[in-house]
């Protein structure tokens, strides 16, 4: 398929503009939406939604003890889908929860959502990828801004901006924990980055990510046209909806405070993923959804 927002290929960066509605249902339906037109309006504007007291203390209190759980099972398991802070064996990041653990496929599967995402994305859904990220107190490091769309289009081959990520925060979310930092309107420019993407880049990327990293002056563009960077700070059990190119990034943790949250991929079934553009190999199953691109939605 012709690549429509080629990345990782030229020696400079460039910014172009996208190709692809934010929100994928026509806006004269919005009356078929779960959330309001005033709620469309701020995520069709700034790449981003935030929804407040999404989930019941009791279906969170379920939440936290499912990521601890994990965590704890976790600790001495060595596989690919748990990844490890660079500097410490605390647990960074589990990947491929919402498959491997009944409880988490039942959240992937909260007709709540679905009938959310379904609306944003104008179609059946499937789970791209799957994520709890800790940010232990203390040793939390940073992710780095980046676009999602510009790692899920180059590195597994997503061919058009039509997924949303999913973000529940399982802590609270202060503004000195780490939290998700958004750009407002980045969605709408695509980062053109530089550098070529090596064989197995995931190994390094889901610790630090280097490439795909936007240089400077675009990240500097981008937040002047934005207005600026959002902080959706919040209870645990809210969720913050962001578009798969929304530019996002979150700081370090040097707070008592860890910052966990589960993160949830939404891809459009018409939207499956065809060979990596990098021209590269696949990424694994566990991060890029392939095989069991089932429909989760069932409108
Ligand atoms: O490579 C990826 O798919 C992952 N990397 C980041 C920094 N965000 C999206 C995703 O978790
Ligand atoms: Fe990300």
């Amino acid at each position: 398929m012709k690549d429509l927002y080629p990345s990782r290929q030229n020696n400079r960066p460039e910014i172009l503009e996208r190709k692809d509605p934010v929100i994928h249902t026509d806006r004269s339906k919005d009356s078929e939406a779960p959330i309001s037109s005033e709620q469309l309006d701020f995520y069709e504007k700034n790449g981003f939604l935030q929804i407040e007291n999404f989930f019941s203390d009791e279906e969170v209190s379920q939440m936290q003890k499912g990521i601890f759980e994990l965590q704890d099972d976790s600790r001495d398991t060595f596989s690919d889908k748990v990844i490890r802070e660079p500097e410490s064996d605390e647990i960074r990041s589990i990947f491929h929860v919402h498959e491997d653990d009944n409880y988490f496929k039942d959240v992937a599967n909260d007709q709540r959502i679905l009938d959310i995402v379904n609306h944003l994305l104008g179609s059946d859904v499937y789970i791209h990828q799957s994520r709890i990220n800790y940010k232990p107190g203390f040793t939390g490091k940073e992710f780095d801004w980046h676009s999602d769309f510009e790692t899920w289009h180059v590195e597994d081959g997503m061919p058009r901006m039509r997924a949303v990520s999913l973000s529940i925060a399982l802590s609270d979310n202060y503004t000195f924990n780490g939290p998700l930092m958004l750009i407002p309107g980045s969605q709408n420019y695509y980062v053109s980055c530089i550098g070529e993407t090596p064989d197995d880049n995931y190994k390094e990327s889901l610790q630090k990510q280097k490439l795909g990293v936007p240089d400077h002056d675009s990240l500097r563009w981008l937040a002047e046209k934005g207005g600026g960077i959002s902080v959706p700070t919040g209870k645990a059990g809210s969720i913050t909806l962001f578009e798969s190119n929304t530019m996002h990034g979150s700081n370090g943790n040097i707070t008592p405070y860890s910052r966990n949250n589960l993160f949830m991929v939404y891809n459009s079934v018409e939207n499956q993923l065809v060979k990596p553009y990098s021209g590269g190999k696949e990424r694994p199953e566990f991060i890029a959804v392939r095989e069991g691109a089932r429909t989760y939605s069932h409108n």
